[in-house]
Formats: structure tokens, C-alpha cells, sequence
């Protein structure tokens, strides 16, 4: 057994790889094969993930090339004979296992296996045939189902099982939007450790959507062949010279911004010991950074809809869901891929080709000036540097996007398109919850909350967090009525530092150094701005609100702890809730003057519009981490002038 908290032991190997580097095929279809060969692996278990273990913090920062490293991956086992979970710390240097910890009473998420073995069970089912045969549907060839995540709302078979809810829907034509045509009023209850049908919830018969190919399919192949618009002229980027960025291995630098690329089966993509390099000073701002949790709650109480609501990280993995991109599709100019992969239920290796997008952007004006009385104009252009993957969770897609600029700023954005998850009514009939795309065809009201878990290094591990609102001036201070000012409130514990966006008060949240100043004197820092946001409309009392607690906060702060990733718990698949942030940060600990994380969560509110459909416009939303204090002076008056610019 390898001891994993300590320093390298002469059983790991020196070599080039770094710490963080993502798991290798090799690696994973190594841990696969240690997990497999121990006797503790049952008959029937599966594997629900395997990542790279994530090793000790202060061992990756005082890392340096060529220190022998250990290399193990974090696999999780599903032993469907009985239900247990298996956490398996699964050392690939050696071929040993460093802990092996049985779980009961948690659901690892919905494996890619599983999502295609239920529907083709479910749909071989005779009672499930005979249910469609009620609607008049007898081609199974155009039945799909989407297993959605049970979650829990009280009924014992939720907390004893593990099952989805299978929401079905009957394409037109094969290659059809499903979509457009939901088979609403019926859900069915399904077992994935039985591979059978617990139950059929028929509550009624309602029409199926047929709205017309025109506006219902989204298909090259089935849209109307004169639609496409035939004044677009080509619009190429082209980099002669290459791209300004390096990338060599996982570690990525493009002028002073120097990372590594990490990758998870739940987040994707992770951004890795980010640093600044400002003069001769390599000057970190970030650990780790990742979109950790997000949950799509639906506000519709019809009892089809009333039920959904997806982790689409925790619940079924977003970088198992990656994308392979295409280039001039996905991306366009100059790009750099990595490819990802993961390992599948029965152990195979998916590899992803071109999962991770790297390439560079004219972003407008960094900045200008023109003095009339001299004629001297100066203007530089700004670029940034974008990182991204894209994910398909069922009807939905989500882009994660990082942006590194030359100023120093960082945003995430992320990119919602895909298709509404729909419902069906009746003839005449209306709804408050959602918005009529059709006859009988409807998009249920629902959000979207993002969490992002930002473990923040800004000038080193000791740092504070602290609120900004912009406030009037007392009125002793104030004889013109003018006046306003900032007003700091330093976030010292978990608790105080549960907080929301405020617009009106133009509030902002500032990560500052406790180790580093700036030449006035006071903590180096960086902002975080807050973009569009919300709250969650379901009630205090309502299932989500235990089980998504972190989405009625849109800042919380932690002290950094190895183990607390997850926002909403490890296992939020069928979980009763009270896991994760809101469980952590009850212990009040201390968060300032301390290594810290930063967890900010942004809601994404949709009540959907006609144009949302067949397939919705790309939305945006997103945040802003932006020095503030952290240079003596603008950082980007070195840029130079464009070589193009006459
Ligand atoms: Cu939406």
C-alpha cells in the first residue's frame, strides 16, 4: 500500500509528468485493471467514474520537474448485487490499492451504459408496449426515453433503489426532434440495478404533439431545403505565424498567463494552478478552478414536470457528456485540441478526440486615447485567450468557457443551447408554467444554477474575502448631496460570508492577499463581478431546496479542505439533501486570513420564449474575476501597437 499523504516513496517514478497532469488512457485502463483484479470487485459491479486523484496541495506546489511522483486515480465502483458504493484510491505507479471504503445508502450518477440499457429495457417492456398502444404509438423504433434523475421526495423506493424516472417522447420520422413530440401524462419508474420497469405512472392520455417539420426539426436533413440564408461570405482567422500560446502537455501559457489544463468525469474541464507573470514575479491567482455543481429545477406542478430536477455535474458527469469538436464548427481559427476520455461502466476506455479547445481572440479595444491639441492618437488592441468543451446532458447543451485577457481579467461563461425538455396539454388547454411553442406542445418554466468552486491563491494561500457596496454619504459629510463611497465588510466566517448579489448597491466580493501589497500600501486583490443571477422560486419547504441548498446563496466561503468539492455532496443522485455547502459551513469555521475557496453560483431563469425553439439561441451567463489592486498600474500599457494598424 502506498501512503499517498507522504512524500514520494522509491516505488513512484521519476519522470516529466506533473502532479496535476490529467490520468493517461494507460493510467485509467491501468486503474481499471487494479480495481478489477481485487477480490473486494464483485460479480456484477460497475464503474461509475474514475478521475485522478488529487494529490496533496502543499506536494503540487512545492513540486518541481522531475520529483518522483505518485500517480492514483479516484475510482468509484456501483455493486448492483446489493446497492453498495465502492470509493477506491487506485495507485497506477505501482499497481497497488491505498483505500478501499464501502458506502451504503448513496447513488453514484447515471453511467452513459445505463442511459442506453433503461431505455432499451423499458422499451421491450410489455407494459410499457401496451401504454403506448393506449396512445396508438406501435413503431419502438421511434419511442425514446430520457432517464431523468429520481431525486427524492419522500417515496421509500427512492431511498432503497436506484432508479430514474423515464420521461418518454416519439419521434416523427426517424432522425426526428423528440422533442417536438413528448408523451406526457406518463412516466415510468425504473430500476437500473434490476434492468426492469418498478412501475408505469399513466395519469392520463394526452394528444401528441405533431407540429409541422418546419417548425419542429432542427435535422440539415429534415429542414426546408430553401430556409438557409445565402448571403453569409466565408470569415477566416488565420494565424500565420501560429498562435501565441505554448502548450506542452497540460500546461498552458500564452504571454504572462501561464496553467495547467485539468479534467474531471463530472466537471470536464479544470483550470489548474493559474499564475500572472508580472515583471519577475510569477504571481498566482488561482488553485484549482472548475464548474462543480449544476442543477436545472423545473417550476411546473404538473406530475410529469414536478419532479425534474438534474444535477447535470453530480447526477451524471459532464466531462463523461463531452463533446468531440469540430474545427470551423465548434471553433474557429487557430486551434489547439486535447482530447479527453473516460472510462465507461463495464471499464472500457471512450476516448474523446478534441474535447478541449484552445485558441486565441481579438477582443475590440484594450484601451485608446487621441489628445486634439497634439494629434497624438494611441490605441492597442486586446486579445484573450479561450479555453472551453462543450457537453450534452440529454435535451441540453452546455459551453464552458474560461477567458484569459491581457489585463489581467478572467471570466467563465457558460454557453446554454440545445433543446427544451417539453410537455404536452391537452386540446384548449393552457398553462401558467411554462409557454405554448405550438398546439398542445409547451416548455415547462425552469432555471439554471451554476456553482462555480473557485479555490483562489491570490498572491499565495492567505487570503480574506470582502464585500463591497457602494453607499451614500452620511450627511455631515455631504453638504452637495454628491457624495458616495465604498463600504468594506471583511467576510471572516462561513456564515457571514453566505451572501447575495445586490445591483443596487453596484456590489462586489474582493479576494485580497494577506501576504502581499501594492505600492499604496494595502492587500493586492481580485473582484469578483457578478453577472446575470437569481434565485430559486421553489418554496423553503420543497424537496430541491435540502437537496441544491447551495443555490440560495450566490457566494459562499470556505477554508480549503481536500475533500470538499461537491456543493451539493458527493452522491446528490436520489439524496435527501442538507449535504455539502450548507452542511460544511454550518461549523462557522474561519475564513480569513486562511487558504481559502471561493464558491460563486450563478441561476440562469427560463421561462421559455417562441424563439427558444425547435433549438435555443445560445444564452449566456457568467462572471468576472478582475484585479483590483493587484497591479500598481494598468497592465496593459506595454501592449504594442497592431502590426495591421494604417
Ligand atoms: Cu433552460
Amino acid at each position: 500500500m502506498t501512503d499517498l499523504a507522504a512524500p514520494p516513496t522509491s516505488t513512484s517514478q521519476a519522470s516529466s509528468v506533473h502532479p496535476l497532469d490529467r490520468l493517461t488512457v494507460a493510467e485509467t485502463q491501468a486503474a481499471v485493471e487494479i480495481v478489477r483484479a481485487d477480490e473486494r470487485f464483485g460479480s456484477r459491479a460497475r464503474f461509475a467514474s474514475i478521475d485522478l486523484h488529487l494529490p496533496e496541495k502543499a506536494l503540487v506546489l512545492a513540486y518541481t520537474a522531475g520529483d518522483a511522483i505518485v500517480r492514483a486515480a479516484d475510482v468509484v465502483v456501483l455493486d448492483r448485487s446489493d446497492g453498495s458504493t465502492h470509493e477506491i484510491v487506485a495507485v497506477v505507479s505501482d499497481g497497488t490499492v491505498a483505500q478501499w471504503n464501502r458506502i451504503e445508502g448513496v447513488q453514484p450518477s447515471i453511467t452513459v451504459n445505463e442511459f442506453v440499457e433503461s431505455e432499451t429495457a423499458m422499451k421491450s417492456d410489455p407494459d410499457f408496449q401496451a401504454a403506448m398502444a393506449k396512445r396508438g404509438i406501435t413503431d419502438m423504433s421511434l419511442v425514446t426515453i430520457d432517464p431523468w434523475s429520481a431525486g427524492n421526495y419522500g417515496d421509500p423506493i427512492e431511498s432503497s433503489h436506484r432508479i430514474v424516472r423515464g420521461l418518454v417522447f416519439v419521434r416523427g420520422t426517424a432522425g426526428g426532434n423528440q422533442y417536438a413530440r413528448p408523451i406526457d401524462g406518463m412516466l415510468v419508474v425504473f430500476d437500473l440495478n434490476a434492468m426492469k420497469i418498478v412501475r408505469i405512472e399513466d395519469e392520463r392520455v394526452l394528444p401528441v404533439p405533431d407540429e409541422p417539420a418546419e417548425s419542429a426539426e432542427w435535422s440539415r436533413h429534415l429542414m426546408p431545403s430553401d430556409r438557409e440564408r445565402s448571403d453569409i461570405k466565408p470569415l477566416d482567422i488565420v494565424q500565420l505565424d501560429g498562435p501565441s500560446f505554448e502548450v506542452n502537455g497540460d500546461r498552458l501559457s500564452w504571454q504572462k498567463w501561464d496553467m495547467r489544463i485539468g479534467w474531471s468525469s463530472r466537471e470536464g474541464l479544470v483550470i489548474n494552478t493559474l499564475s500572472y507573470t508580472d515583471g519577475d514575479q510569477v504571481r498566482p491567482v488561482l488553485y484549482r478552478a472548475s464548474l462543480a455543481e449544476m442543477t436545472v429545477p423545473y417550476g411546473d406542478p404538473s406530475a410529469t414536470q414536478a419532479r425534474k430536477n438534474a444535477f447535470d455535474a453530480g447526477e451524471y458527469g459532464m466531462g463523461m457528456l463531452a463533446n468531440s469538436l469540430t474545427l470551423g464548427c465548434d471553433c474557429l481559427g487557430e486551434i489547439h485540441y486535447l482530447d479527453a476520455h473516460f472510462c465507461d461502466a463495464e471499464g472500457t476506455v471512450v476516448e474523446i478526440p478534441q474535447a478541449i479547445c484552445i485558441h486565441e481572440e481579438d477582443f475590440g479595444i484594450s484601451w485608446k486615447h487621441s489628445d486634439f491639441r497634439t494629434d497624438q492618437t494611441e490605441v492597442r488592441r486586446l486579445r484573450r485567450l479561450v479555453v472551453s468543451f462543450i457537453c450534452t446532458v440529454g435535451n441540453y447543451e452546455y459551453g464552458v468557457y474560461w477567458y484569459f485577457y491581457q489585463d489581467g481579467r478572467v471570466e467563465s461563461e457558460i454557453k446554454l443551447t440545445g433543446i427544451l425538455s417539453t410537455g404536452a396539454l391537452d386540446t384548449g388547454e393552457t398553462t401558467n408554467y411554462g409557454t405554448k411553442l405550438g398546439d398542445h406542445l409547451y416548455g415547462p418554466n425552469h432555471q439554471h444554477f451554476f456553482c462555480m468552486r473557485l479555490d483562489m491563491t491570490v498572491d499565495g494561500l492567505a487570503n480574506s474575502v470582502v464585500e463591497v457596496d457602494t453607499v451614500q454619504a452620511p450627511p455631515d459629510e455631504n453638504p452637495y448631496g454628491n457624495a458616495f463611497r465604498g463600504q468594506t465588510t471583511v467576510l471572516a466566517t462561513e456564515q457571514q460570508a453566505q451572501r447575495r448579489i445586490d445591483p443596487m448597491a453596484a456590489r462586489y466580493w474582493k479576494v485580497i492577499s494577506n501576504e502581499a501589497t501594492n505600492k499604496m500600501g494595502t492587500p493586492t486583490g481580485y473582484k469578483l463581478i457578478a453577472g446575470e443571477n437569481c434565485l430559486p422560486f421553489a418554496t423553503e419547504e420543497s424537496s430541491i431546496r435540502a437537496r441544491a441548498g447551495y443555490m440560495w446563496n450566490h457566494l459562499w466561503v470556505t477554508p480549503y479542505a481536500a475533500d470538499e468539492r461537491w456543493p451539493a455532496g458527493a452522491y446528490p443522485n436520489q439524496s435527501v439533501g442538507g449535504e455539502g455547502l450548507p452542511a460544511w459551513t454550518a461549523a462557522d469555521r474561519d475564513v480569513e486570513n486562511t487558504d481559502l475557496v471561493v464558491w460563486y453560483t450563478m441561476g440562469h431563469n427560463h421561462l421559455p420564449s417562441l424563439e427558444d425553439w425547435p433549438v435555443m439561441p445560445v444564452a449566456c451567463i457568467g462572471f468576472t474575476l478582475k484585479p483590483s489592486g493587484f497591479f500598481d498600474h494598468s497592465p496593459v500599457m506595454d501592449l504594442p501597437p497592431s502590426s495591421t494598424c494604417h
